[in-house]
């Protein structure tokens, strides 16, 4: 396997106007980090898995056929006394407002006991993130244990992924001891600045120097990856943003599958920023299968 993202998905629902009676609609669909990043390595025609659990409901049975249709390989356990998570997400041109009900999902009760089941699949490379790492303590155990237990050869990609309702002064020192764990991180400035205070790409690389790839994004800006004492900027595109969430993963998704191609830095970010450019303007988390395969 060229990946395996292990983390929660959850069903997505956003507000599509309301029925003749005035009560809201809602179209479905996938959210969640790391399957983001699964379904866009896939597209990309790279073969990967997505480890998670799911509760025995119509979420999760709409979950994994929504994944596996993409050809993502699907490593789920089912969770008869846990529900699937659902969260809404409500654009507005403030900033879309994001609800979670994820409390005692079936993915909260991942723990280090998975990890030998991504091993099995014998990764080139395996991504999590800080979501994972903040929706219980043996999520949290089992980030830890695939960053800290990986086999030699087998690439640890961490994306920060700071969320306000997740993060706080509570795990941020969690969130930084992982990180510098990783082979290679994702970190905006933003959620860098949210996180631990810093407010430019040299003071998140100091707060985390270990990394072989510290990828740090910069907003609207560009991005900048910074390796062995080089670093290398790459302007954003322009595009319209209709709404942001998910772009990120898009990103990660792009960088990573240069990188496993043992592309040339600048040439992963500008992939990176090129797929997340394709996010920013939809309202769900990944493009339609078919607008991205166009
Ligand atoms: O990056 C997009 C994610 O935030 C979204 O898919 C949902 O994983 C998610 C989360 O926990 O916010």
């Amino acid at each position: 396997m060229d990946a395996v993202c292990v983390g929660e998905t959850m069903a997505l629902l956003i507000p599509e106007g309301t029925d003749d009676t005035g009560a809201p609609r809602f179209r479905t669909d996938i959210g969640g980090t790391e399957s983001n990043v699964a379904v866009h390595l896939s597209r990309a025609g790279r073969p990967v898995v997505w480890r998670s659990a799911l509760g025995d409901d119509v979420f999760g049975e709409f979950l994994l056929s929504r994944i596996a249709g993409e050809g993502v390989r699907c490593s789920v356990r089912t969770d008869p006394r846990r529900p699937t998570a659902v969260y809404f997400k409500e654009p507005n041109p403030k900033g879309t407002r994001v609800r979670y009900y994820r409390r005692d999902s079936a993915a909260s009760a991942l723990g280090p006991e998975d990890a030998a089941d991504v091993w099995g699949f014998r990764p080139r490379l395996v991504h999590t993130t800080g979501i994972t790492a903040a929706i219980s303590d043996t999520a949290q155990a089992l980030v830890a244990e695939l960053l800290r237990e990986a086999p030699t050869g087998t690439l640890r990609t961490f994306d920060v992924n700071f969320r306000s309702a997740l993060h706080g002064e509570h795990n941020a020192e969690t969130i930084l001891s992982l990180a510098r764990q990783a082979d290679v991180v994702f970190c905006g400035v933003d959620e860098a600045e949210s996180l631990w205070g810093a407010t430019s790409v040299d003071a998140v690389r100091e707060l985390i120097p270990t990394p072989r790839v510290l990828v740090v994004k910069q907003g609207a800006e560009g991005a900048t990856a910074i390796s062995g004492g080089n670093s290398w900027f790459e302007p954003a595109p322009a595009v319209e943003v209709l709404e942001p969430v998910g772009a990120g993963d898009a990103f990660a998704a792009g960088f990573l599958d240069r990188l496993l191609a043992d592309a040339p830095l600048p040439d992963c970010l500008a992939a990176g920023a090129h797929l997340a450019g394709t996010v920013l303007g939809v309202a769900g988390d990944i493009p339609p299968a078919t607008s991205s395969r166009a």
